[in-house]
C-alpha cells in the first residue's frame, strides 16, 4: 500500500513537472527488491569433436570411376575379374577421395569384348561429367575404338590388361597402361619355342582381331627372322568348329601351332587338335590367360605353354591379401588381370586426388590428365608403375607359364602354373 502511494506521489509530481517543461525524476529501486543474480552464460550445447581435419571448402560432389570390360559374353570370365579387381581397388583405395571430402562411385560398363559396342559406351561415358577416369579394357581392338572419344573429352584411360602397341603408339595423350606390349610379347614367345621347345616349323591362327592378329604378326616375323619355318598364317572368327582350319595344319604337320587371340576360340582349338591326334606343342600369348582354358580343353592344355604380361595372381608377393579379398567378396579365386585392374584403380585414384589437390576442388578431366602426366612412381600390389612419354610402363614385366597338370578345380589349379621365365623389358 505505502509502495503504491509513493508511487502515486512521484508520477502526480512527474506530471506537473512534465507540464512545466521540467525532466521527469528517476523513481528510486525497493531495496526491498532482491537484486537478481548476474544471469549465468547458458553453455552451448556440446560439439562433437571432429576426428580429423574438415575437408576444405570445395571438395564435395560425386566422383566416378568407370570401368568397360566384357561383362557378358565368351570372354566375361576376364572381363568381369577386371570389373571386380577395379571395384575392390575402389572400395580399398577411395578413402584417398573420401577424406577429402567427395563420394566415389564406380561406373562399370559392359562391352561385350566388341569394339562397336565399347564405342557406344564412350559417348554415354564423356556424357557424365562427373566420370574422372576410366579403368580398361579387357580388348585392346575395343579399346582402339574407343580412344577416340576419351580424347576428345580428355579421359584418362589406364589399362590393366591392352598389350597391342597402338594402345600407346598413336599419340593419345590420355591412353596408358600397366601392362606390357606384344611387339616384346610375340619376340618372347618366339624366342621361348626356338631356344627352349627347339621348334622348327609353326602353324599360326589367328582371330582376326588388333589384339590376336597383332601378336600373331609379331610372332611370324621373329620365326622368319630367325629360321623357324612358318608353314601357315590363317585367320579365323571361328568359335566352335574348327575342322577346316585343322585339316590344313594335320597334312603340315608342324611342330607348334601359335594362336594369337583369347581363350574362348583357344580352348576349342586345341581340344579338337588333340581329339584328331595333332601332337604340335600348343602356345600363345596373354589371351590365354584364364582358368577358362584349362576347364574348356582340358587334358588337351595341361602342361602347355603360353606367354603372359599378367600371370595368375599367385605370382605377385604383394597381392596375397587381395587374393584373400577377392576369394571372400566373389567367392571365386582372382582370375589373371583382376589384380592389375586394382592397381589401375589405384593409379586413378591417385592422379584423381593430387589433380584435386591442386585444384582445390573437384578436378576437372583436363586436370586429371595433367596429374596422370606428372605422377611419377605408383607403388601397387602387381609392381611399381612408372610411365614414359607414350603411357607405357617404362618397364614391362613378361612371363612364360606352363598349365599345371594338377587336377582339380581350374580355377584353383590355374594358380599353380608354373612360372618357367620372368623378364623386365624396357618399353621399345
Ligand atoms: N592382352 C590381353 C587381352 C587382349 C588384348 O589386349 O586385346
Amino acid at each position: 500500500m505505502k509502495r503504491i502511494s509513493a508511487f502515486l506521489i512521484f508520477a502526480l509530481i512527474g506530471a506537473i513537472l512534465a507540464a512545466c517543461g521540467a525532466p521527469a525524476p528517476t523513481p528510486t529501486p525497493t531495496p526491498a527488491q532482491p537484486t537478481p543474480a548476474p544471469a549465468q552464460p547458458t553453455p552451448a550445447p556440446e560439439q562433437p569433436t571432429p576426428a580429423t581435419t574438415p575437408p576444405p571448402a570445395g571438395m564435395t560432389g560425386t566422383i566416378k570411376i568407370a570401368t568397360q570390360s566384357p561383362l557378358s559374353g565368351p570372354q566375361a570370365a576376364l572381363g568381369v575379374g577386371l570389373r571386380n579387381g577395379a571395384e575392390l581397388g575402389l572400395e580399398q583405395l577411395g578413402k584417398t577421395l573420401t577424406d577429402m571430402g567427395f563420394t566415389v562411385e564406380l561406373a562399370p560398363f559392359d562391352d561385350q569384348a566388341k569394339p562397336e559396342v565399347g564405342s557406344a559406351n564412350a559417348k554415354n561415358i564423356i556424357s557424365d561429367n562427373d566420370i574422372l577416369c576410366l579403368v580398361g579394357h579387357l580388348n585392346s581392338g575395343v579399346a582402339l575404338a574407343s580412344l577416340p572419344d576419351y580424347q576428345a573429352a580428355s579421359l584418362v584411360m589406364v589399362s590393366p590388361a591392352n598389350t597391342n602397341p597402338k594402345i600407346t603408339e598413336s599419340g593419345y595423350p590420355n591412353a596408358f597402361r600397366i601392362v606390357g606390349r606384344d611387339d616384346v610379347q610375340g619376340a618372347v614367345g618366339e624366342e621361348f619355342a626356338r631356344t627352349e621347345l627347339k621348334i622348327q616349323s609353326v602353324y599360326i591362327i589367328h582371330d582376326k582381331t588388333d589384339y590376336g592378329q597383332g601378336v600373331a604378326e609379331f610372332f611370324r616375323q621373329n620365326a622368319e627372322k630367325n629360321g623357324i619355318k612358318v608353314l601357315g598364317f590363317e585367320g579365323t572368327e571361328e568359335k566352335s568348329v574348327f575342322d577346316s582350319i585343322l585339316t590344313p595344319i594335320q597334312a603340315a604337320n608342324p611342330d607348334l601351332i601359335y594362336f594369337g587371340g583369347i581363350y574362348d576360340q583357344a580352348a576349342p582349338l586345341f581340344k579338337q587338335a588333340r581329339d584328331r591326334g595333332i601332337k604340335a606343342a600348343f602356345l600363345g600369348p596373354d589371351g590365354l590367360d584364364s582358368p577358362e582354358l584349362l576347364k574348356v580343353a582340358g587334358d588337351a592344355v595341361k602342361g602347355m605353354y603360353y606367354t603372359s604380361v599378367a600371370a595368375p595372381v599367385s605370382q605377385f608377393p604383394d597381392a596375397a591379401k587381395f587374393a584373400e579379398d577377392y576369394q571372400a567378396k566373389y567367392k571365386e579365386a582372382a582370375p589373371p588381370f583382376s589384380a592389375q585392374a586394382y592397381d589401375a584403380m589405384g593409379i586413378c585414384i591417385q592422379a584423381i586426388a593430387n589433380a584435386a589437390k591442386a585444384a582445390n576442388g573437384k578436378p576437372t578431366r583436363a586436370q586429371v590428365l595433367d596429374a596422370m602426366k606428372k605422377l611419377g612412381t605408383y607403388k601397387g600390389i602387381t609392381g611399381t608403375y612408372e610411365f614414359n612419354a607414350k603411357g607405357d610402363p617404362v618397364k614391362g614385366t613378361y612371363f612364360v607359364l606352363q598349365v599345371s597338370t594338377e587336377a582339380g578345380d581350374p580355377a584353383e589349379v590355374w594358380n599353380k602354373n608354373a612360372v618357367v621365365k620372368r623378364l623386365e623389358i624396357a618399353a621399345p
